[in-house]
């Protein structure tokens, strides 16, 4: 591959903001051809900022995804909006995802207004055009008309699928567009600003979320306590699943161990193809009633 033009390069930080469950994680592992993020079909799945490095051969893109924004107040949540608030103030490119089924919503427009005082360049994505349910809806739709009309701050608005790829190389184009002429910011040849023992955390998380019942994720903190490296041939890696209630953990360990067995053997797929070795995986729980409203513990599990 030639080198372009130093002069040309470019590069920069593009955040992925949205709704939960509107498919920011999903777009992060397309766009880098690489499942990075954890992606479930519950919302909130994503509980901090996790940057996916995509470098080509003209630009590199420091892709910020987001945990979803939303109303509540609660600790938690108001703790993942200011990730969301800091990721939107630190961009140079913002890509706002909005599921088009569900439609635009108030909390857009203030998305929209907050980055358009930044002067942030700003790309509205409908996510999910091969469902029907979007494939129907209007877009752009009618609240966004004026925006786009608005020739201040040109907006641009497209509809893509981060599952079959429809939309996603004007995407690209787009983004590398509107970033800041730069020299590349990372080595090319790092994926992310995660450590590889807070990503496989994040597959036993997923791994969790997939197996259990609607309403305990949400509960649900995972701390690599050991990540062994030291053989060639294998990563030998110890996890404690957290949750906040004794029963809770009755639930995680399942009947005879059947449950923390399969949470384990799924996450150890997951690993493994991440990691490109065999993973020795084994799974813990504990019980710690208050992670999730202490901001250190937070942040000690990586979820700030
Ligand atoms: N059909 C279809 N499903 C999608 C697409 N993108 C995402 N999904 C699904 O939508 C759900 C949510 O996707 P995520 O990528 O986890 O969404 P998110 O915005 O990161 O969600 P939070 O982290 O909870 O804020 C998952 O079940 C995905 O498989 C798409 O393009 N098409
Ligand atoms: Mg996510």
């Amino acid at each position: 591959m030639s080198e372009p033009p130093a002069a040309k390069y470019r590069a920069g930080v593009v955040a992925l903001l949205g709704r939960p469950n509107s498919g920011k994680s999903t777009l992060l592992n397309r766009l880098l051809g690489e499942k990075l993020a954890i992606v479930t079909a519950k919302p909130q799945t994503t509980r901090s900022r996790i940057l996916g490095i995509l470098t080509r051969e003209t630009a590199q893109l420091l892709l910020l995804d987001t945990p979803g924004l939303h109303d509540s107040t609660r600790t938690f949540n108001a703790a993942l909006n200011e990730q969301v608030d800091e990721a939107l103030a630190d961009c140079d490119v913002a890509v706002i995802l909005v599921d088009a089924a569900r439609g635009w919503e108030a909390l857009h427009d203030s998305m929209l207004e907050r980055l358009r005082a930044r002067h942030t360049p700003v790309l509205v994505a409908a996510t999910k055009s091969d469902l029907p349910l979007a494939k129907q809806a209007p877009w752009p739709p009618e609240p966004l008309l004026h925006h786009l009309a608005d020739d201040a701050t040109p907006l641009v608005a497209l509809r893509i699928s981060a599952l079959t790829g429809a939309g996603i190389d004007t995407l690209l184009q787009a983004l590398e567009e509107r970033l800041p002429v730069s020299p590349p910011l990372y080595p090319k040849d790092e994926i992310s600003d995660r450590p590889l023992r807070f990503l496989a955390a994040e597959l036993v998380r997923e791994a969790a979320f997939e197996e259990l019942s609607q309403e305990l994720p949400y509960a649900l903190a995972v701390e690599v306590i050991e990540f062994d490296e030291s053989r060639d041939d294998l990563i030998r890696i110890r996890a404690n699943l957290i949750v906040t209630r004794s029963s809770q953990k009755q639930i995680v360990i399942g009947k005879g161990g059947a449950m923390i067995k399969r949470i384990g053997t799924r996450a150890r797929k997951e690993i493994e193809k991440l990691v490109g070795n065999r993973v020795h995986l084994e799974l813990w729980t504990t019980v710690e009633p208050k992670w999730s409203k202490r901001p250190n513990r937070r942040k000690a599990l990586g979820y700030s």
